[in-house]
């Protein structure tokens, strides 16, 4: 007789069983055979890389000290070329080495820059060798890396993540690690490194090349981040690369599970649901979540910077004085707007809802980005000034507020120590320990505040939680009763529903009725009816006054969602696969056409892909000065959400529609989930389309 073991083995050997327990799905299956259309530069057999004109940027004097021999590269365009000298093709043909690294965060679509590399480079000459280092900079640093096959391109084309060959975050910032970098470079014999990484992975790009173009190799970057803030401009805003790659997946991504979580709100109408959204400082992803969601709510770091108590300024001017804390929103004020929302909402029954706060509010809010940028600060000194780590040195909450402490009796002995004052240290610790512990993290090693880990979120809802009981205290926070439902419940129960409209309600001509703010418990509805004649001295309150009592009582309650690393692994977009395949075959033209120091882009994102045009943008004339772990550095600009762009203003203006604090349907938008079909308005992001009518609202 056949043994359980033996039957279990037979079971999974038949074809079905093995089918569908296959680690690539048939969805994956199909995903690895998608061809990507490729830019009209690439339909022939050879490219050319043109200098195009008519692009200013101011040189930074440190960035033209620092990389002389790139600070003047010229944007360049990639054409076709059908008929290139004999010359031009043996050189196009010739065999080469190429590194590729991946650095910092995944991003959807890195595998497919690795397969337009590849592709491309085999077309020219199938004995060219292209190597991927492992785990990020450190394999180039530390020399580590495999040849790339075609098996392990096919394996991974339009797929997520980075798995190929990993990613890391170290910073190539030292003559010694640039010396390791520049040996390996030479042990592998590579002709060129291509750094596809975000902004400071860019900087490094620029910094290498500078540091190699000696030794002949050439260093080409790739514009990766999900946080879309790493975007190209030139000085008079003529758009070069509108977005980073990354930033169009993780974003679907995140709006189709909030989307979801608007259908269960509205169906269960029980629960709040607060969306933590990744982003760093920048508020770009939350931006597209708010147009592809319709959030009941969605705050922008950048326009809570911009705001102004119009209040404050007003009294202080009748004072005679100016409030400077009037500029800027605090975290009390943030909290005071989302209850607002919330109980307006509740008036008119709907005391459920979705709430998306991007991942670097804090950086907007005045009061504590001043924490992060001191703590920033003290940090950095601490390890520039001693040999160890500040983490190491004071592995505990407590030792580091000891630490702190003894900073702010240092201050009050030295006029000049201003750095971290007894204000200073009060304020701090007034803020909860797990917030303590969250601003006082290990910064990354480009000296990022790691905003991922900071509970943001349960900071403002804290308040928010706080602040609604004292509102449902006062009764101010009620779930409005439909007037229908009232006269129902009413009526079913024998009452006549216009004699005690007026003595329950406070709007009773209105559709939804709220109970008058003086009855916030049974006591008090019952002392009311009484004291308005409604009831009699020892007489019980009607059970259908009883139960339309207790549905207008909010409960609220908050689900706390936070979304970013599903968002870094997701499968790419059409878009996105569409995308960096090009800027893979784009990468490989630069090295053809001898670039160095250049990144890899695609003009016309927010165009269809028909005007899509592959460029190499010279990386060192968008470098400027800014802090990083105390001191000033160079590096590229990150960007941030423009308050005058078309999709901020159309944010704006739809907000009070979307919040939908009136009777009716809310106005959620249903984002459909990331599939390769490219025949949506979700083709590209709505961010681009509606920033590409920038010149309409001028
Ligand atoms: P990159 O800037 O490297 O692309 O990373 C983006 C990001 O996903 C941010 O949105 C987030 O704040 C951060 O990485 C999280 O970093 P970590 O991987 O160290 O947790």
């Amino acid at each position: 007789m056949e043994s359980q073991d033996e039957r279990i083995s037979a079971f999974l050997e038949k074809n079905e069983v093995k089918r569908v327990l296959d680690k690539i799905s048939e969805e994956t299956r199909i995903r690895m055979s998608f061809k990507p259309e490729v830019c009209e530069a690439f339909t022939g057999k050879y490219t050319a890389v043109r200098n195009v004109s008519g692009f200013k940027f101011y040189k930074n004097k440190e960035a033209e000290r620092q990389l002389p021999d790139i600070i003047d590269n010229p944007v360049q365009q990639i054409y076709r070329e059908d008929s290139p000298a004999e010359d031009y093709r043996q050189k196009y043909c010739q065999k080469r080495t190429i590194g590729i690294v991946f650095s910092g965060g995944p991003a959807p679509g890195g595998h497919n820059v690795i397969a337009g590399l590849f592709d491309a480079a085999m077309r020219a000459n199938p004995e060219t060798t292209i190597y991927g280092f492992l785990m990020g900079p450190d394999g180039v640093i530390e020399g580590e890396a495999v040849k790339i096959t075609r098996e392990m391109v096919d394996r991974y084309r339009n797929t997520g993540g980075f798995s190929m060959i990993k990613t890391g975050r170290t910073k190539i910032d030292s003559k010694e690690k640039v010396e390791l970098s520049r040996e390996t470079c030479a042990r592998y014999g590579l002709d060129a490194l291509v750094i596809v990484g975000g902004d400071d992975s860019n900087t490094n790009a620029a910094f290498l090349a500078q540091a190699l173009i000696e030794d002949g190799v050439q260093v080409i970057g790739v514009p990766k981040t999900i946080d879309g803030d790493l975007q190209v401009r030139d000085d008079e805003g003529r758009v070069l690369c509108a977005m980073s790659f990354g930033f169009h997946s993780a974003a679907r991504g995140f709006a189709s599970q909030i989307g979801n979580l608007c259908t269960d709100c509205s169906s269960d109408v029980k629960y709040w649901h607060v969306c933590k959204v990744m982003g760093r400082v920048a508020s770009h992803l939350a931006l597209e979540v708010a147009l592809q969601t319709h959030a009941n709510m969605t705050f922008i770091g950048e326009d809570l910077a911009d705001y102004v108590d119009k209040k404050r300024l007003e009294e202080a001017e009748k004072k005679g004085t100016v409030d400077y804390t009037a500029y800027g929103m605090t975290l009390r004020h943030l909290s005071r707007v989302i209850c607002d929302g919330i109980v307006r909402r509740a008036a008119v029954g709907k005391n459920y809802g979705v709430i998306v706060i991007p991942e670097g509010l804090l950086e907007f809010i005045n009061e504590i980005q001043v924490f992060i940028i001191k703590l920033n600060t003290i940090i950095g000194e601490y390890n520039h000034t001693h040999d160890t780590d500040f983490h190491t040195d004071f592995p505990l909450l407590e030792d580091k507020l000891d630490y702190l402490r003894r900073l702010a009796r240092r201050s009050r002995e030295e006029a000049s120590f201003s750095i971290w004052n007894t204000r200073d240290d009060d304020l701090f610790n007034d803020i909860p320990p797990f917030f303590q512990e969250g601003l006082l993290m290990e910064r990354d090693s480009h000296g990022n505040f790691p905003f991922s880990q900071v509970e943001t979120e349960r900071v403002v809802m804290g308040l928010v939680t706080d602040y609604l009981d004292r509102l449902m205290e006062q009764g101010q926070y009620k779930i409005g009763i439909q007037k229908e439902y009232y006269e129902q419940t009413m009526k079913r129960d024998g009452l006549d529903p216009e004699y005690y409209g007026p003595f329950l309600f406070g709007n009773w001509k209105e559709d939804y009725l709220l109970f008058h703010s003086s009855m916030i418990s049974h006591k008090t509805l019952t002392n009311e009816l009484i004291r308005q004649g409604a009831l009699l001295e020892n007489e019980q309150v009607p059970p259908a006054i009883e139960k339309l009592f207790k549905k207008s009582t909010p409960k609220f309650k908050v689900q706390y969602h936070f979304y970013g690393y599903d968002g870094r692994g997701s499968d790419p977009t059409s878009f996105d696969c569409t995308y960096t395949y090009n800027l893979g075959l784009t990468v490989f033209s630069l090295i053809v056409g001898g670039a160095t120091g250049q990144m890899a882009a695609i003009k016309n994102l927010e165009k269809g892909f028909s005007s899509w045009v592959p460029l190499g943008i010279p990386i060192a004339p968008l470098m400027h000065l800014e802090e990083r772990k105390g001191r000033l550095e160079l590096v590229l600009e990150r960007s941030l959400v423009d308050v005058n762009s078309p999709a901020f203003l159309a944010v704006k203006a739809k907000r009070e529609e979307w919040l939908a604090a009136r009777p009716g349907e809310d106005c959620y938008r249903k984002p459909a989930p990331i599939s390769l079909s490219s025949e949506t308005d979700e083709d590209r992001p709505l961010t681009l389309i509606l920033n590409s009518y920038s010149e309409d609202l001028k």
